[in-house]
């Protein structure tokens, strides 16, 4: 009896201390490729799913928004050589032990009703047939953004879900080794579920009348939200009456636009951070079209989701860079600091970009305004060491990677060379005409490239805005 409690004491203190604390994986976890935008090519798909056996990732989401068989067009079946591909993908996938899960979005015109229900019923069901055909054994149907330009939209939670229902029914009765379904509802993040104090009727519904084996993917407060704590999580659980899985929305850039609409302008190469330390059940990472900047994103995800509670997002960035870049990764470290926020009127997640960097510029700035004492040393530290980060990447960073991100280095590169002359020009007190120049070739390469927005890009917008308003202030006199 002793020796048991001294064992069981033993243990306890170890799981404190951390060390032996058995780690608990997310049973479901993987990518998603569910961004708008060029779909990746079946090669990328190829690599990504060796990725995902490297990192203990076990599926991979095929749902690229843009492939017209996925959606728009998902009653059509695959012709020949798309098919040919995708059997040769899904062979890949079984080889690396990564589940292929096939999704199909037909949300923007299925019919629920009547002999049109039936027969759309029918057609996907022999959409799906063809995938299990060529070795799929696991399905999802999204019904995702199916909004109008009022930002409404028209889905029958109850209707959806006698589909899904009947879906799942008929596969699990024809076939024994499928897995179950996974669905995205159309309220798919909390904000859009509730009203008041209560639930919308599409939730209540859809929760109500979805068969509990069904797997629910939500986002989170928000469609991209800064983080999902346990307690949001089980909300979510409690709404639906099941454990929910996670679709999280980074590094996906597809709403990184200009105003005339290019898309994947900035990217999101920071850490996962912020997700729950407690159970869940799935969680899908949603990338960018980018696919080898994608990866540092996605290996910190990969480490979150192989053990939630002991995850640490600095630690597992470091770690990352590390095994991706080997020689490169300080200057690719300095790089990605300028480049992980996402933010927007309707989104934001990321780390805050160049937070060193932005500190010493804030610094300088502030001391300016209070003509304290002008310490310049340290922003021009950050400056300096972006500058060669930037330079040694364009010179070294091989072409898969450089083919990727060479628009934000170069646009980097223009802050940083704009920062020195601000700097100068806060120096000498005289705002060097060349500074609204560079900020002006800065602002029109936008369209291609967005970075440090509020870290480099800032200091020269607060250096023209200081040394403007003093020679303004000079002249009034
Ligand atoms: F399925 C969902 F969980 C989801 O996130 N759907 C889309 C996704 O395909 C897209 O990549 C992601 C990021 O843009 O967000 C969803 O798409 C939206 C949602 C919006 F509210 C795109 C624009 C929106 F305004």
């Amino acid at each position: 009896m002793k020796i048991f409690k001294r064992v069981i004491l033993l243990t306890l203190a170890a799981m404190l201390i951390g060390g032996s604390a058995q780690a608990i994986p997310i049973p479901l976890r993987g990518v998603v490729e569910g961004f708008y935008g060029t779909p990746w090519t079946f090669k990328d798909r190829a690599d990504i799913i060796d990725f995902c056996r490297q990192n203990n990732l076990n599926s991979y989401v095929y749902a690229p928004k843009d492939d017209p068989y996925h959606r728009e067009k998902w009653r059509k079946s695959y012709p020949a050589d798309k098919l040919a591909e995708m059997k040769n993908l899904v062979a890949v996938a079984k080889k690396n032990d990564v589940r292929f899960i096939f999704a199909v979005s037909p949300g923007l015109d299925l019919n629920y009703k009547g002999s049109k229900g039936d027969e759309d019923f029918r057609l996907m069901i022999r959409k799906l047939d063809a995938m299990y055909e060529i070795g799929v054994r696991d399905f999802a149907i999204f019904f995702d953004d199916l909004k109008d330009d009022k930002g409404r939209h028209h889905e029958d939670g109850k209707l959806q879900a006698e589909f899904l229902n009947r879906v799942q029914k008929n596969l699990h009765e024809r076939y024994k080794d499928v897995a179950p379904l996974i669905m995205v509802p159309t309220e798919y993040y909390y904000e859009d579920m509730v009203k008041g104090d209560g639930l919308k009727p599409y939730t209540k519904n859809l929760a109500e009348k979805l068969d509990p084996r069904i797997v629910v993917l939500y986002t989170g407060r928000g469609v991209v939200c800064d983080g999902i704590t346990n307690e949001e999580l089980a909300e979510a659980n409690k709404i639906f009456g099941r454990e929910v899985g996670v679709w999280w929305n980074y590094p996906v850039n597809d709403y990184s636009l200009t105003p005339d609409g290019n898309r994947n302008v900035k990217l999101a190469l920071g850490a996962i951070e912020k997700l729950p330390t407690g159970k869940i059940t799935a969680i899908f990472f949603n990338p960018m079209e980018q696919v080898q900047m994608s990866k540092i994103a996605l290996a910190t995800g990969a480490i979150y989701a192989n053990n939630p509670a002991t995850y640490e997002a600095a630690q597992a960035w470091d770690r990352v860079l590390q095994e991706q870049f080997g020689s490169l990764a300080p200057a690719m470290k300095i790089f990605a600091e300028h480049s992980q926020h996402m933010e927007n009127s309707w989104a934001k997640v990321g780390p805050p970009d160049a937070q060193e960097f932005a500190t010493a510029a804030f610094n300088l700035v502030n001391a300016w305004g209070k003509k304290s004492f002008l310490d310049f040393a340290p922003l021009e530290q950050e400056i300096d060491k972006t500058e060669r980060a930037v330079n040694i990447l364009l010179r070294r960073l091989p072409q898969k990677y450089l083919s990727e991100c060479k628009p934000q280095l170069e646009q980097l590169k223009r802050i940083t060379k704009a920062d020195r002359v601000a700097l100068e020009s806060l120096k000498t007190g005289q705002l060097d005409p060349q500074l609204k120049i560079l900020r002006e070739e800065i602002a029109a390469n936008e369209k291609q490239a967005i970075i440090s927005e509020e870290a480099g890009r800032k200091f020269i917008d607060d250096v023209i805005k200081l040394l403007d308003t003093q020679t303004q202030g000079k002249k009034r006199k």
